[in-house]
């Protein structure tokens, strides 16, 4: 706690060095949510049943967007959007197979799974260690994450028994995707005095309650869990 304290004092949000790491985390955030609002447009065209509730939150999304664009401007920053796209890329691009060939478990294990319990680990980590006005900001994204993190259990416990199979092949296919983008966003995370143990750790503890809520046992978590770290 005391070195937090000691790290977070010398953090100066002004400085060159702080900013260069923020025009590509900011930039990751803001690609991310809009990747997230585009994918809840298409689960809502997959999912016709819960189509409504999947508008709404897609258009959480933009405001999430929106809302992480005005602290880039706070700081004077301006995103690397370019590097944030090739940052997204596995994950769009698995998302966007997966939703040609209309494989709904698939898209809900890649956005309401693994991209929502991406966010919750990278806010609940920012908020301690924010600027002012982006703290605000992000205390009140983090909730709506933890609600469309609850979408996806929700529908998946209900569809348990039919997705099992496709939700172990999805989490093959991209938990390996997940320790890249730790690894490529490590230096700029600690830039900002966020450790990626802390990162790892949350969200693994995210992900592994969200598979245990919609049905898997200990036994599955942990070796759906082992994918990751096995292939990274
Ligand atoms: C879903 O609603 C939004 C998806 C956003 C994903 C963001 C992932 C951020 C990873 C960067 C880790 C460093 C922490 C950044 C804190 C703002
Ligand atoms: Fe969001
Ligand atoms: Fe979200």
């Amino acid at each position: 706690m005391q070195q937090l304290a000691d790290q977070f004092k010398e953090l100066d949000f002004q400085s060159e060095t702080y900013k260069d790491a923020y025009s590509r985390i900011n930039a990751i955030v803001i690609e991310g949510e809009q990747e997230a609002h585009e994918n809840y447009i298409t689960l809502a065209q997959l999912l016709p049943e819960s189509h409504d509730d999947l508008i709404r939150l897609s258009k959480m999304e933009s405001r999430h967007k929106k809302g992480f664009e005005a602290c880039g401007r706070n700081l004077q920053v301006t995103p690397d959007l370019q590097f944030a796209k090739e940052f997204f890329s596995g994950l769009h691009q698995n998302f966007q197979t997966a939703a040609a060939e209309g494989k709904v478990v698939t898209c809900l294990l890649i956005q309401s799974l693994i991209i929502e319990c991406f966010a919750i680990a990278a806010y609940e980590n920012y908020i301690n260690v924010a600027d002012d006005f982006a703290r605000k900001i992000t205390e009140g994204v983090v909730k709506e994450e933890y609600s469309h993190l609850n979408f996806g259990e929700v529908w998946l416990k209900e569809h348990f028994t039919e997705s099992k199979a496709e939700l172990e092949e999805a989490n093959r296919q991209n938990l390996p995707i997940v320790w890249r983008m730790l690894n490529e966003v490590e230096r700029d995370a600690h830039t900002m005095a966020m450790e990626k143990d802390a990162l790892v750790e949350a969200f693994m503890i995210q992900y592994g309650e969200a598979l245990s809520n919609i049905g898997f046992t200990t036994r599955d978590i942990m070796r759906l869990s082992a994918y990751g770290l096995i292939a990274a």
